[in-house]
């Protein structure tokens, strides 16, 4: 074995630069042909079309491989500060067309595979996305570490490796099944597992005090039981700069030897069985989207990935004779929310127990390394870990965070005096109405800073959430307005727009947003304003085509096309859209207006509801059922329709949004805390009805009043509604049309008669209606009747379009990242 060791070490190949197979049509087929026969061990007449996708797949990694493994020995080397990602969720979308784009393999691909006699695009449909995110907070981590690479920014993602991601969505009657999402089953090209780079993660158990060497008195944690977590690689490829950085999800695996003694020894069959239990670690993703839900599970999944990511950073981004004391000089683990926030008191553990760093000095380390961003202002959704759950999964973490808070306390109190009210309300330990942890002011003290995801949220942060904590660290406070990167959302959703983008200003764009500006120019000129309308035209029939393979829709003709698509909650407000159709309805239907007034629109939503919220899967049954009934009524001669086909995800957003003529971003003031899918929609020259919420404000200010429709109660209005008493009775009184609208949905108009489907909805809104929907039903309306009037004129509706795209530059996930580098990470990139 010696022998065959220094052989390998010796051998060309083995000191060779890997270089990958050459860039041509020919080079490509004969990768191709490879991969098939040697990976998928079938030959070109005998494969089946997930044979050829996943053989296409392996030949897009090929090429991107020597510059993967050159940017790892790279980054290695060099050494330099470097972001950690710590995110539960990355929601990529599919992979294979994002690769090829940024390996400049698309042509050269589609025409190998044409000269085999095979479809290429017969291959992209195969492609299950990994759906490994719920929504805007998932998919905005999948477009930061697109942008991080593309600007070749030292970087690795870190997350979980879920069996299942979220649910797939169908339909019965009308109401939300959920069915597994087994992304797996059919192979997964994309990953590289190292499962002899497993790491083993601690649960349970005890703490206990010893004396060390020097007769010091030290804690350490005796876990109870252990996991093993495994790596699973992939290629994150930035956008034709040749570099490749990784993101690396864990999987659980039982640590047989520990298990087979614990459970049921002597029954070997049973303890095998048993060892399923560490593997549900890594099952499933949780599909709630802003309400965490408080299970042990869910604590379980992470501290798994937490900790596995912290020990393979130091272990192996590390030079041998690293000098931890230097550690902020090399890396920044940004918290995505506050799901990761686990990782403090483990850096801590890490520090003290095991590199017998003093406390102090660990801690002054600890606050440097992390920071951490908030992405919610809903106090329901602010994560708390009761203090009996941590203490019995994590012992020593729940001591950790004890002294963290003490600490804390203490210089609180030094600072504004023994003001018991405020201590009370600053404590990371909260006491009611359980004794728990709060996991945002946990990462509030340990974050070098805190950042909001929106000018307003960010704002809202400071004033109304994290006061006390704001005026205690003055600085710490930030704000970073999220972004969407252009290449998988302009470039590979919109390849009509990108072309007539680089017609006009050259190729650039993609990686330097703001030069969409130039577009601002073109808006004047009537041949320009024609093609981009012809792109939007082509663009709804790219989705028509799309519904109709997909869902058996037919998307009628010549319609606006009105698009809310997001996940369904509350204070997103879908039931304000509902009530504006129902509107729209009520008036053909009861023959106050004739349908022949009516502007043509075709409503589309997209929407997943958590499996648990009752309200919400109410809502999407009431949608479904207005649909029905409207686009069956003659009456309503086709003028109106509403489409809602099941399971939105990446790969639907990516056809729908390009197509849309109107985006609804319609939240309650003060609730959403930025949205993204809202940049999405203007970089694809659809125009906003929104509310003064979130990331609207910016686009509002970017786009202009003249191409924006603003609507609504701002978040100091809704506030002073409150405090006033609100009674949304008093709406429903005082409206008729508002009157007319829940009245039919009341006497159970979608429901066959049945009135009582709906009541719940009904009541909901009449007698409670947290999210204001009648108070802003008004103002809505209005608005809308303000953008049929501009619809009518197309030639002006193609030019705010046309400035919306021109504008909406500012909202490339690059520019996100570069916020980053320069007011939290000060990591520059490098080449
Ligand atoms: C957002 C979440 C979220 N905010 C808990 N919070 C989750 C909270 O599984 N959980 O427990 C999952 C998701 N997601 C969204 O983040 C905001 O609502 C959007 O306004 C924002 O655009 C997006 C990205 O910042």
């Amino acid at each position: 074995s010696t022998d065959s060791t220094s052989l390998r070490a010796t051998h060309p190949l083995a000191i060779a630069p890997v270089t990958g197979p050459p860039s041509s049509v020919d080079g490509f087929v004969r990768e191709f042909l490879n991969n098939l026969n040697y990976e998928q061990g079938v030959a070109l007449s005998s494969s089946s079309p997930n044979d050829r996708y996943l053989a296409l797949a392996y030949t897009v990694r090929d090429y991107l491989m020597a510059r993967w493994l050159e940017d790892q020995r790279r980054q290695f080397e060099v050494q330099a500060k470097g972001v950690c990602y710590l995110s539960a969720e990355y929601l990529l979308g599919r992979q294979l067309d994002n690769n090829l784009l940024a390996a400049r393999l698309t042509d050269i691909a589609t025409e190998a595979m044409a000269a085999c006699g095979i479809d290429i695009d017969e291959l992209r449909q195969l492609e299950v996305e990994p759906g490994l995110g719920n929504g805007g907070l998932g998919r905005l981590a999948a477009c930061f570490i697109d942008s991080l690479a593309t600007m070749s920014v030292p970087s690795t993602g870190y997350g979980l490796r879920y069996e299942y991601g979220i649910f797939r969505q169908t339909f019965v009657d009308g109401e939300q099944i959920e069915q597994p999402d087994a992304w797996l089953t059919l192979g997964s090209p994309w990953e590289f597992p190292h499962p002899e780079a497993a790491q083993t993660i601690g649960f349970g158990g005890h703490t206990e005090k010893y004396n060390d060497d020097d007769g010091v008195t030290r804690s350490r944690w005796v876990p109870g039981w252990t996991v093993q977590a495994v790596p699973y690689n992939y290629m994150v490829p930035g956008y034709h700069n040749g570099r490749v950085n990784t993101l690396r999800l864990w999987s659980a695996v039982a640590s047989s030897a520990f298990d087979l003694r614990i459970f049921n020894a002597g029954d070997y069959a049973e303890a095998v069985r048993a060892q399923t239990f560490a593997e549900n670690i890594s099952k499933v993703l949780y599909p709630e989207d802003s309400t965490p839900q408080g299970k042990e599970l869910r604590l379980q999944q992470q501290y798994f990935f937490v900790a596995a990511s912290i020990h393979d950073f130091l272990e192996h981004s590390l030079s041998a004779d690293f000098d931890l004391t230097k550690l902020p000089e090399r890396v920044i683990f940004q918290l995505n929310d506050t799901h990761p926030v686990i990782a403090v008191p483990e850096l801590m553990r890490v520090l003290v127990d095991e590199k017998g760093m003093e406390w102090d000095a660990a801690w002054a380390i600890t606050q440097q390394c992390f920071a951490y961003t908030c992405h919610t202002l809903l106090p329901e959704a602010l994560e708390v870990w009761s203090v009996d759950l941590l203490g019995r999964l994590l012992p020593r973490h729940l001591e950790i965070i004890y002294r963290i808070n003490d600490e804390f306390l203490a210089a609180v109190r030094e600072r504004f005096g023994d003001d018991e009210m405020r201590i009370r309300n600053m404590s990371i330990i909260a006491d009611f109405p359980e004794r728990s942890v709060r996991m945002a002011f946990l990462a509030t003290v340990a974050g070098a800073k805190v950042n909001g995801v929106a000018e307003l949220h960010s704002q809202l942060l400071r004033e109304k959430v994290l006061p006390d904590f704001d005026e205690f660290y003055p600085g710490k406070f930030t704000n970073v307005t999220n972004g969407v990167t252009p290449r998988r959302f302009v470039r590979l959703a919109n390849p009509g727009l990108a072309s007539l983008i680089t017609e006009a200003l050259g190729a650039g764009w993609t990686v330097d947003l703001e030069r969409l500006r130039g577009l601002e120019a073109f808006a004047e000129d009537p041949e320009f304003r024609a093609k981009f309308a012809e792109v939007k035209a082509a663009n709804k029939r790219r989705l028509s085509e799309v519904l109709r393979v997909r869902d058996g829709l037919e998307v009628s003709d010549g319609h606006m096309l009105d698009v809310m698509v997001k996940r369904l909650h509350e204070y997103k407000r879908q039931m304000l859209k509902v009530l504006h159709i129902v509107t729209l309805y009520e008036g053909i239907a009861s023959g106050r207006v004739a349908a022949s007034d009516v502007q043509p629109r075709t409503f589309i939503f997209g929407a997943k509801a958590a499996p648990g919220y009752v309200m919400a899967k109410r809502i999407i049954h009431l949608i479904n059922a207005v649909g029905s009934v409207v686009n069956a009524d003659p009456r309503v001669e086709g003028r109106l329709q509403v489409l809602f086909p099941p399971n939105y995800n990446v790969t639907l957003a990516e056809r729908v949004i390009p197509a849309a003529d109107l985006s609804e971003q319609i939240s309650l003031a003060g609730k959403e805390a930025s949205g993204t899918g809202n940049m999405k929609f203007a970089l694809s020259g659809a125009l906003t009805i929104g509310t003064d919420d979130g990331a609207n404000v910016e686009i509002r200010q970017l786009v202009g009043d003249d191409n924006f429709f603003l609507f609504g109660m701002t978040e100091p209005e809704v506030e002073a509604l409150w405090a006033a008493g609100y009674k949304p009775s008093e709406f429903y009184q005082s409206d008729e049309g508002l009157r007319w609208a829940i009245d039919l949905i009341a006497s159970g108009a979608f429901s066959g008669g049945d009135r009582s489907t709906f009541e719940p909805v009904v009541s909901n809104l009449l007698y409670d209606d947290r999210f204001m929907v009648l108070a802003d039903y008004a103002s809505y309306i209005q608005a809308q009747a303000e953008v049929d009037a501009a619809y009518a004129d197309q030639d002006a509706w193609t030019r705010s379009s046309i400035l919306n795209v021109a504008r909406s530059g500012f909202f490339s996930s690059d520019r996100s990242i570069r916020d980053y580098i320069d007011r939290i990470w000060h990591t520059p990139p490098s080449l």
